[in-house]
């Protein structure tokens, strides 16, 4: 087992399913702690520092308004993120955000790449996730914001969702890479080739296998790297990790996300973490929780034997 090094984590429960399809993603944050997160993680030598949960207003359930679900809702959801994570990297912390459903990445990346922006750093996000999250109000068939996060941090969502990070664009087309992917709406395709976005869907696992993909994944992260992990529990195969909202068959199987999370520890370079899309009310006694806390360890160098 490793030993934390000196680091700090910063657990920020964010519980709400604001931008999510199906209720209770709002419960996320506290069965990750009854699934033992906190102590998990301190085993391992790090210094754990659970933050609680911000507040943030109701969902409402109500209808899109202009393409767009519970608007004002998700950004002051955001918000709260980006001051929590802000204020984590500001330590000098490592801060876990835990969603939640996955709109909340809008203020958790916003505020990465704000300071890796000033400290310098190339920023790699890892996007882990069943599907591309990249619809904007014009496109998404539903107007959940969950499934728009992308295009928000690439500088095409909602102008007042977007440009957080101090740029137009909190993130690059180049800085993001998605891993699992298996479930892209029609017009996701077209975004995803006139963006020319980095797209590791399941066939290419299939393919491949996840050692090579993830080596071309981590291709080029390096000493002044800052690497950002945004892991949508979908992602997972529904087997495995039955607790989400919008599960979908052919996931990548345990092992294969446990060698995922190896090889992301591997670089050394983990700065920040997002869990998200994990969804109590539809889980089997708090197995899909418990998977999450087992990878969560591996991803932050838990390993069988010393490498
Ligand atoms: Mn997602």
């Amino acid at each position: 087992m490793t030993n934390g090094n000196g680091t700090t984590l910063e657990l920020i429960g964010a519980p709400t399913d604001i931008g999510a399809s199906v209720r209770g993603a709002g419960m996320g944050p506290d069965a990750l702690r009854v699934a033992g997160l906190p102590e998990a993680l301190a085993r391992q030598g790090f210094t754990v520092l659970d933050r609680g949960n911000l507040a943030g207003p109701a969902t409402p359930w109500t209808a899109p308004t202009n393409g767009l679900r519970h608007l004002d809702e998700v950004i002051a959801w955001n918000r709260s993120v980006y001051a929590a994570v802000d204020t984590a990297l500001g330590t000098g912390h490592v801060p876990l955000m835990l969603g939640g459903d996955h709109c909340l990445a809008i203020g958790s990346i916003s505020a990465v790449a704000w300071h890796a922006r000033k400290r310098r750093k190339k920023l790699r996000v890892v996007w882990l996730d069943a599907h591309s999250d990249v619809n904007t109000e014009t496109t998404s068939p539903s107007g959940n914001l969950h499934g728009m996060p992308v295009s928000c941090l690439l500088g095409h969502g909602p102008a007042v969702l977007t440009g957080w990070s101090g740029e137009r664009a909190a993130l690059e087309h180049d800085a993001i890479r998605f891993i699992g992917i298996r479930s892209v709406d029609a017009e996701e395709k077209e975004a995803i080739r006139t963006l020319g976005l980095h797209v590791f869907d399941m066939r290419h696992i299939d393919e491949h296998g996840m050692r090579t993909t993830m080596t071309e994944a981590l291709q080029d992260v390096g000493e002044d790297t800052h690497l950002h992990v945004s892991f949508d529990l979908d992602c997972l195969d529904p087997n495995i990790a039955p607790g989400v909202g919008t599960g979908v068959r052919g996931g990548p199987t345990y092992r294969e996300m446990q060698l995922c999370m190896e090889m992301i520890a591997d670089t050394g370079r983990l700065g920040s973490v997002d869990v998200v899309e994990l969804n109590p009310a539809l889980d089997v006694r708090n197995q899909t929780a418990e998977v999450a806390v087992e990878l969560i360890e591996s991803l932050f160098g838990k390993s069988t034997l010393v490498r």
